[in-house]
């Protein structure tokens, strides 16, 4: 990928930016975009032929989520094989002709990179296994006794349980913060930080555009000492990859960090540090997720302390480092479900949540499906789930004397595979997806909400999508000046400034199911051309704005 010129805009010069500033990111997650041999699961091919889609959508890489051999116990967040292709997904020629195609339409493929841990059927687990005294023993982390309850080391899986399981073929316990099938590898061991960096040279050197980096922030951890993620040693690990990986290449690199904060985000993406690219921040979701059932237990959407958060990451960065913008991916709800409305206001709701993450500074990603407002999957039974994170937690919250209505009612709120539906192509059978039996059943109501419907609707989320991925392309403004909330207490008009030089652009929008009045203070009055629909509004005190409208305009 080519780095994009520096830009002049209304007479202001900016700095240059790296090409992935001003591109967008789209997220796939193959088992549920396009089904090309109609087993029911989609693939590679499926994913080609739908370039032209997401080309017309206007993005600039798509974040692959893997597609590596796998076991398939966390839907290829076990990998087995990091040089090797799913053959359900297809074949090393599928993905040379999906980076080639991706590429001829300017199109980054970003390959996730899954290195916390591999799969227990990895060959270097397997040799690790069988012989403890092979080199590879010690590529992850082993200990000849469980840890007693309450010491440092007595840690919990992210998918319940232990984080140590014992390995009967060698009679040690080996460490996983994720399922027992996903051992953590140890980072320690500078012959494994070694083929991490050869595995990602050779994708590189195949013109992949670069990596989202799976809980990258876990990778310096010290179970021992119950340090688990941002350990000691992160960032030298992080700058020792980027120095046998990146140096000289213009690759994309964004890790995944449920830890970061505002205070700790710089230290990945503050230029001169050679990390990462960017980081994906999770405060604006785990702040509603329950303190002692998490995410299965909801909180509703407060919108001061949202906007607070949002507010903290755009400040902290600007000028200092580099944010990502997302509201979904695949282990959250539908964005719409989540912070919108998936009833009555659906269309005009995601066009709103739209509008806030696209007017930030940052790059945006957007999930499949989300550019046409898909809605959380409405699952009623357990059976009807496949997400190892949800049939485990179903397990142990009954056991813990959770109703399993309540439990449920959790799932249906917050489970990863309200995210994991097929894509709704058309309301042919099942979606448009397959002509087989998909995977995972497709949304009920796909046949009101599709990509043809949808993109066929001039006032629809598609082309709203597409409107501000352009106004983002055109603008130096939205990629890089500075945010300013205004109302930041107001509990649901979103409101901020975003100024370059001389220039300003106001956004506005409603987060409400209510017509909203816009408060006597704190807010200037503009009139003008709403950026995104071309029609004049006039914002000033006492002005009504209707349930989830959304404005842009300049000041
Ligand atoms: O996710 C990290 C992770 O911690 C999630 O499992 C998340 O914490 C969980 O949904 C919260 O309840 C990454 C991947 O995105 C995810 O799909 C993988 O399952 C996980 O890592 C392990 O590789
Ligand atoms: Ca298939």
């Amino acid at each position: 990928m080519s780095i994009s010129p520096a830009s002049s805009h209304a007479g202001i010069v900016t700095r240059d930016m790296a090409w992935w500033q001003s591109a967008i990111g789209y997220q796939i997650y193959p088992a549920s975009f396009a089904d090309s041999n109609d087993d029911g699961i989609g693939d590679i091919p499926g994913i080609i032929g739908k370039l032209d889609y997401l080309a017309e959508l206007g993005i600039g890489f798509i974040w692959l989520s893997p597609v590596y051999a796998s076991p398939m116990v966390d839907n290829g967040y076990d990998i087995s094989d990091y040089r090797a292709i799913n053959p359900i997904f297809g074949t090393m020629a599928d993905m040379d002709r999906l980076i080639a195609e991706a590429r001829a339409r300017k199109i980054g493929i970003v390959m996730d990179l899954v290195v916390n841990h591999t799969s227990d059927q990895h060959p270097w687990f397997r040799a690790a296994r069988s012989d403890r005294h092979s080199p590879y023993r010690d590529y992850y982390i082993w200990r000849d006794q469980p840890p007693a309850k309450g010491t440092p080391a007595d840690i919990e899986a992210s998918f319940g349980g232990s984080a140590w399981s014992l390995d009967p073929q060698s009679g040690e316990y080996y460490f996983h913060l994720f399922a027992p099938q996903q051992p953590d590898l140890n980072w320690a061991n500078p012959a494994l930080r070694a083929e991490v960096h050869a595995m990602m040279n050779w994708w590189l050197d195949k013109g992949v555009a670069g990596f989202r980096m799976d809980v990258i922030d876990l990778i310096g951890k010290q179970p021992e000492a119950g340090i688990v993620a941002d350990g000691p040693e992160l960032h030298h690990y992080l700058r020792e990859m980027h120095e046998a990986t990146l140096t000289g290449r213009d690759a994309v690199t964004v890790g995944e960090a449920w830890s970061a904060t505002p205070t700790n985000a710089p230290l990945y993406s503050a230029p001169e540090r050679q990390e990462v690219s960017m980081v994906f921040q999770f405060g604006h979701v785990t702040q509603f997720w329950d303190e002692k059932l998490g995410k299965w237990k909801p909180k509703s959407i407060d919108w001061p302390r949202l906007k607070a958060t949002f507010a903290a990451w755009q400040q902290a960065l600007h000028g200092k480092g580099w944010n990502s913008l997302f509201w979904g991916n695949h282990d959250l709800p539908r964005a719409v479900s989540r912070y919108g409305d998936e009833g009555e206001y659906r269309v005009t709701s995601a066009k709103a949540l739209a509008t806030i993450l696209h007017l930030m500074e940052g790059t945006p990603y957007i999930y499949q499906g989300e550019e046409i407002g898909m809605t959380n999957a409405g699952f009623t039974s357990i059976e009807q789930y496949r997400d190892v994170e949800t049939i485990n937690f179903h397990r142990i919250q009954l056991a813990q004397g959770v109703a399993e209505a309540d439990f449920l009612a959790g799932a249906r709120a917050n489970s990863r595979d309200n995210a994991r539906t097929p894509m709704q192509w058309s309301a042919a059978p099942h979606a448009g997806f397959t002509r087989g039996q998909p995977w995972i059943a497709v949304n009920e109501n796909f046949l009101r909400l599709n990509v043809e419907l949808d993109r066929a609707d001039t006032d629809g989320v598609f082309q709203h999508y597409r409107r501000l991925i352009a106004l983002r392309r055109e603008n130096a403004l939205i990629r890089h000046g500075d945010f300013r909330l205004l109302l930041a207490d107001h509990p649901c008009l979103i409101i901020f400034e975003r100024r370059l030089g001389a220039e300003c652009l106001l956004v506005v929008v409603n987060m409400s199911r209510q017509e909203t009045a816009i408060p006597t203070m704190g807010v200037p009055s503009v009139q003008g051309r709403d950026l995104l629909t071309g029609k004049q509004v006039s914002i000033k005190a006492g002005a009504k704005l209707k349930p989830y409208a959304a404005f842009a305009l300049r000041c």
